[in-house]
């Protein structure tokens, strides 16, 4: 049964359809079961159940996804909505703190694995929930940061990703366990050191608080040690910025839901206040739109294509288009025809396209061409008029409009890239990124087409190019071995992720660009100030 239900569920999350529906630790989380092995202690058959559990709920998701049409997505927890941007949480702490106790009373329900074993939780456990007080979340509950071995080192490693990517962190103490209350001095100092919003919970169970008589006492001792103390504020010691507040708490009470729920939205609001250097501020996919303007969108749909559906950039911009009253155009240039070397064909494909441009155009209103970005190589050319050498209308890429979005606006940060890809030497190394696993086949941009033209531009073997997929950007240690990171539009990762790269890769000093910069630099420079000019060099909007 293991198998052929494992079996199952692997073939399905690795089907581009529901990877592209889902987002990616969604597909993770639900194939990462633990084995449902020999049963020799209490925590392992809790495992065991919660992997039926889920087993049992993926089934009913398979079967909606293939029975009724209804995409997978619409049924997991609202994820299947094109965009929706949550608040990343992140419970953290030492071993047996309570964190998964935690997770449980906020979701009130069996979320994660409770149980006194210390190490329990393995992995970075995400679940999605809505507070009234900030909105749709994240949680992670991640693993304890105390375990001592090599395995402790990988699990250490992925909470520390986990608080990268959160917009509040949550640390739990146990003030009566050292490690507890030293590990959480660690953890305040990484979130200090990332610029990362924390709250501290103490998690004390109405049996110990009664049976101790200086609580408080000992609570403030371990805030003055966390530098979270406001007394000690005052006496010059310097608190730590990103502090948002303590609360005490028996998780396991009654009141302990209502109770963290209320204190985390508070902490919540309070977090806006601290300074960050890439504040979440939602960015709109496209400015300066003309009202009632058309926008024509270039989708050649090539062989890794999925059926049923637009790519997800695509949907975005389609839907963020018609929601601005902008009329919107989709057009599929034959890209085999466009690059012949059969003349006629040529010709043929490039009057269809000139001619559905013209039509467009006729009131004026045509505003912009939105282009798969590996088509640039056609639209480029195409949209200079041969006479004049003027553009005929302004440009830019799908890759282009999604690294913006998910930057929060830092495009020009990836513009600096393109400096270092002109500066590159032999022997230099790039890493190209791309944030999903998705099925590669054909004339794949990221596996193929860039490293050719790299090789073409500086000759075979000279420049060597790394290609990661998804969380294996993750194990990359030495980031600083690279020259230059090449990535994509990282749709299917969250703002968090993408800007807790751009902050370590800031740190280490490696420079990032685009896709579709990239593809649009190799075309001219020309082609990059075109993909640009909406960000860079907007022309007001007429009316
Ligand atoms: N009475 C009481 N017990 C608690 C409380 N919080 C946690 N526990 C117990 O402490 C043990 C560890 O709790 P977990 O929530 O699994 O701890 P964790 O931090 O997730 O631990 P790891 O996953 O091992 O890192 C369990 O046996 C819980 O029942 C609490 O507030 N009151
Ligand atoms: S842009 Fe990146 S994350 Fe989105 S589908 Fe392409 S490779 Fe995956
Ligand atoms: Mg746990």
């Amino acid at each position: 049964m293991k198998s052929h239900q494992q079996h199952l569920i692997r073939t399905l999350c690795s089907s581009p359809l529901v990877r592209r529906s889902l987002p990616i630790q969604q597909c993770n989380s639900l194939l990462d079961f633990p084995l449902l092995s020999a049963v020799k202690r209490s925590s392992e058959w809790k495992m065991m159940m919660n992997t039926k559990i889920m087993m049992k709920e993926f089934s009913m998701n398979s079967k909606q996804l293939f029975h009724s049409g209804v995409s997978l997505s619409d049924s997991a927890n609202n994820i299947g909505s094109i965009y929706i941007e949550r608040t990343n949480i992140a419970i953290v702490g030492a071993m047996n703190s309570g964190k998964s106790t935690l997770m449980n009373c906020l979701t009130n329900s069996n979320t994660s694995i409770v149980d006194s074993t210390p190490g329990t939780t393995a992995d970075v456990k995400m679940t999605t929930m809505e507070l009234h007080g900030i909105g749709p979340t994240k949680l992670f509950d991640t693993p304890g940061t105390d375990e001592a071995s090599d395995l402790g080192e990988k699990k250490r490693q992925k909470t520390l990703i986990a608080l990268k990517e959160s917009d509040i962190v949550v640390v739990v103490v146990d003030p009566f366990n050292g490690s507890s209350v030293q590990q959480a001095k660690w953890l305040t100092g990484e979130c200090e050191k990332n610029e990362r919003p924390f709250c501290i919970i103490f998690n004390v169970s109405e049996l110990k608080r009664s049976s101790v008589e200086s609580l408080s006492d000992k609570l403030d001792s371990i805030e003055t040690d966390l530098k979270v103390n406001e007394f000690e504020q005052q006496g010059n010691v310097q608190m730590n910025k990103y502090f948002c507040g303590t609360t005490c708490v028996d998780l396991e009470s009654k009141i302990a839901h209502t109770k963290c729920i209320k204190f985390i939205e508070d902490c919540h609001k309070k977090s806006k206040m601290k300074a960050s250097s890439t504040p979440m501020y939602p960015t709109r996919l496209l400015p300066n739109l003309m009202e009632n303007s058309t926008v024509f969108l270039n989708i050649p749909m090539d062989e890794e294509t999925p059926s049923g559906r637009l790519l997800k950039p695509q949907a975005m911009v389609h839907e963020y288009l018609l929601r601005e009253y902008s009329n919107v155009f989709s057009y599929r240039m034959n890209l085999k025809h466009a690059r012949s070397s059969d003349k006629e064909l040529v010709e043929k494909e490039k009057k269809r396209f000139l001619e559905a441009i013209k039509t467009l155009n006729s009131n004026g209103k045509l505003q912009l061409l939105i282009t798969d970005s590996q088509a640039m190589d056609i639209v480029h050319p195409w949209t200079i008029d041969e006479a004049t050498k003027e553009s005929i209308i302004d440009i830019t890429t799908f890759s282009v409009i999604m690294i913006n979005f998910m930057s929060n606006g830092r495009l020009s940060e990836f513009l600096k890239g393109i400096e270092a890809f002109k500066a590159l030497q032999p022997g230099d190394s790039v890493l190209l990124c791309e944030a999903c696993n998705h099925n590669r086949i054909a004339d794949d941009i990221g596996t193929v087409q860039i490293p050719r033209a790299i090789e073409k531009r500086f000759g075979q073997g000279n420049i060597k190019v790394d290609i990661v997929f998804g969380r294996e950007y993750q194990l990359i240690k030495d980031l600083s071995q690279y020259k230059l990171i090449i990535h994509c539009g990282g749709c299917m990762i969250d703002k968090q992720k993408m800007n807790a790269r751009l902050s370590d890769l800031s740190k280490a000093g490696v420079p990032i660009t685009n896709y579709g910069l990239l593809l649009s630099f190799l075309q001219s420079e020309k082609a990059v100030s075109r993909v640009t000019k909406p960000w860079l060099n907007p022309s007001t909007p007429s009316q």
